[in-house]
């Protein structure tokens, strides 16, 4: 377990962006605060506290209006800070939980009635001990029953070996960041062009075009991942979320400013129609319809 944590940026810069009205951070997080509730004992890092007050307070000074709040290996399946933050939303956010195999029927409902929309599969070797497929497939099964979706964290340079595993899941599948573009091999590369046409061929596929800070080389304003995040957005432009992803855990240096992440979408979904579909239709359909 990594000893330390980089906390959140102390002071976001006021972005130019406006977001239309209705608009969704669909990618972020509450953690802790620790002595209220603990981080999982398995964790592989350790994040800053990051209470859902300050998640609110950021949301509302980014012009946001609603947050879809995804919980994180730290907290393992333990989701009660997450329950905690929607349940004091006032109707303001949706939640994606962790759960194991011996989830019931009741506590699902819980998580349900609380605004849990889906469940989040994470198939990064350095956050997770890996989940036979057959306990995967069993939750999926239980959790298609209540109109939920799966968020599936893996790298789409592993697409080839997973391809066979997430057809076979029976719900709308939504990916975080991209599926981890490799900004080296660039939009032309052989595994980016792979993605695309999985996009192509599976029409209820979802992807978040957040999170460049974890695949920049550039650095701020992260215009070495814009091209990634454009061609996405303009390609399938109904199947796109956008987020923060605050308070950034895990990052291995400063957290970034999430005012210049605001300030990406304009390079990202250059329309207003793109920018309406990406920050309140989809997400408005995936998780409050
Ligand atoms: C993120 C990113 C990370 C961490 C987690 O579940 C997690 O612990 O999601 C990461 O380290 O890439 O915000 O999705």
């Amino acid at each position: 377990m990594s000893p330390g944590y980089i906390p959140f940026h102390p002071n976001p810069s006021k972005p130019s962006f406006t977001p239309p009205a209705g608009a969704v951070d669909a990618h972020c997080h509450v953690f802790g605060p620790e002595a209220v509730f603990p981080f999982a004992p398995k964790r592989k890092y350790t994040p800053c506290d990051a209470p859902k007050k300050k998640l609110f307070a950021l949301r509302d000074f980014l012009g946001f209006d609603k947050n879809v709040i995804v919980q994180a290996t730290c907290h393992d399946t333990d989701n009660r800070a997450l329950v905690d933050a929607l349940k004091s939303s006032n109707g303001k956010a949706k939640g994606v939980a962790f759960v194991g195999e011996d989830i019931t029927d009741a506590e699902l409902k819980a998580l349900h009635d609380a605004g849990v929309r889906g469940v989040r599969f994470n198939f990064i070797k350095r956050l997770v001990d890996s989940t036979p497929k057959e306990v995967m497939l069993r939750i999926a099964e239980g959790i298609a029953a209540l109109g939920w979706h799966i968020v599936i964290y893996f790298e789409h340079a592993d697409l080839e070996e997973m391809g066979p595993f997430l057809k076979s899941l029976p719900t709308t599948l939504v990916f975080d960041h991209m599926a981890c573009p490799n900004v080296r091999e660039g939009v032309e590369g052989k595994h980016f062009q792979n993605w695309l046409k999985a996009l192509d061929a599976n029409k209820t596929w979802v992807t978040k075009v957040t999170c460049p800070e974890r695949f920049t080389l550039a650095g701020p304003p992260y215009d070495d991942v814009v091209p990634f995040a454009r061609i996405i957005t303009e390609r399938f432009p109904d199947r796109v979320l956008w987020g923060t992803d605050w308070p950034h855990p895990n990052m291995k240096s400063e957290a970034p400013d999430d005012g210049v992440l605001t300030d990406m979408i304009p390079k990202i979904a250059p329309t207003a129609a793109l920018q309406r579909a990406l920050l309140v239709d989809n997400p408005m359909r995936l998780y409050w319809s």
